[in-house]
């Protein structure tokens, strides 16, 4: 049976590239796309995932979700160039129709008639935080919270802090407060899986709108990928791997630990506080990944795009 899934987001590259890995993989039913202000403004993040439904044929509910954070002013996601892939605007491309609901009503109705459902999330994560205050009893119905985001060592947008968990800091303090059971996936493992020449020439080798649009969409993540002292060399391929995980969980190793986010500190404001040892004295309250089996992890992504662009096509192809 496969595996009820939100995909909470704000597409963004890598976003669509994980909306397509939902949609694909088959031990995945992707329900809801839900999406929100973060990498662009929230009518642009709904958008962009509207196309990629269109143009893959997903059939799950989208909707647009928070504009803002909970508390604060909006960051921009400056570190890119926004000429790529869906950064930049593009009128020419079909959408499908928005879901009438806002994305934390379409997360609570989704998640209540779906328990043990998965919410992959990897994005800010206030459409998340604002369900679970709305109505606190779907703790009890979600089966798991995958997150991309934090780290346990450097953050990439300031030294602190990384861009999912910075962007909406209080948000992701009331989810990891939640009691829900949580996965974090955060960055410094994340980077163990890139976007080089080879993966880039396998998902063209399956033609297809469906590759094509994965090939646009690799490639904009690689023009705008500035590598820090440590590296990675290769771009991140980041956030499908939150859904390469929800499929498939043995592609990660975890070990619990208990998170907390830096909302006071005057330099490490949004910062992850991941705490392996006990230290705090405080009881785990999530999973971290801390190692990928990457190898496994591209040749599933690469045949999920592969198999999904082929079937996309053939309704096309009928006469
Ligand atoms: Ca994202």
């Amino acid at each position: 049976m496969s595996q009820p899934l939100i995909h909470d987001c704000d597409p963004g590259n890598d976003d669509a590239l994980g909306i397509l890995v939902a949609a694909a993989h088959p031990a995945l039913k992707l329900l809801a796309v839900t999406t929100g202000a973060g990498h662009l403004e929230a009518d642009r993040t709904a958008r962009n995932a509207a196309i990629v439904a269109s143009l893959a044929g997903v059939a799950a509910s989208i909707a647009a979700g928070a504009a803002r954070p909970l508390v604060r002013e909006r960051l921009v996601a400056g570190v890119l160039d926004f000429e790529a892939g869906l950064d930049r605007d593009r009128p020419e491309l079909a959408a499908v129709a928005l879901d009438p609901r806002s994305s934390s009503e379409l997360i609570i109705e989704t998640t209540l008639g779906n328990p043990g459902l998965v919410i992959a999330c990897t994005g800010p994560l206030t459409n998340l935080a604002l369900a679970l205050r709305m109505k606190p009893a779907i703790v009890g119905a979600i089966g798991r919270i995958i997150a991309l985001g934090g780290a346990w060592g450097l953050g990439n947008k300031t030294a602190a802090a990384e861009w999912n968990i910075l962007s909406d800091p209080e948000a992701a303090s009331i989810v990891y407060n939640a009691g829900a059971p949580i996965t974090m996936v955060p960055i410094d493992v994340a980077a163990s899986v890139g976007i080089d020449d080879a993966l880039v020439a396998e998902v063209a080798a399956g033609g297809g709108a469906v590759c094509a649009l994965a090939v646009e969409l690799l490639g904009s993540l690689r023009s705008t990928h500035r590598p820090g002292p440590f590296g990675p060399i290769d771009a991140p391929l980041n956030d499908p791997l939150a859904l390469l995980i929800a499929a498939a969980p043995d592609l990660a190793r975890t070990l619990p630990a208990r998170v907390d986010i830096e909302l006071a500190g005057a330099f490490s404001f949004g910062r992850t506080i991941v705490d392996f040892n006990g230290r705090s004295g405080r009881p785990p309250n999530c999973e971290v990944v801390v190692a990928i089996d990457a190898k496994r992890a591209r040749a599933i992504f690469v045949q999920n795009l592969i198999d999904f662009s082929r079937s996309a096509a053939k309704p096309r192809e009928k006469p």
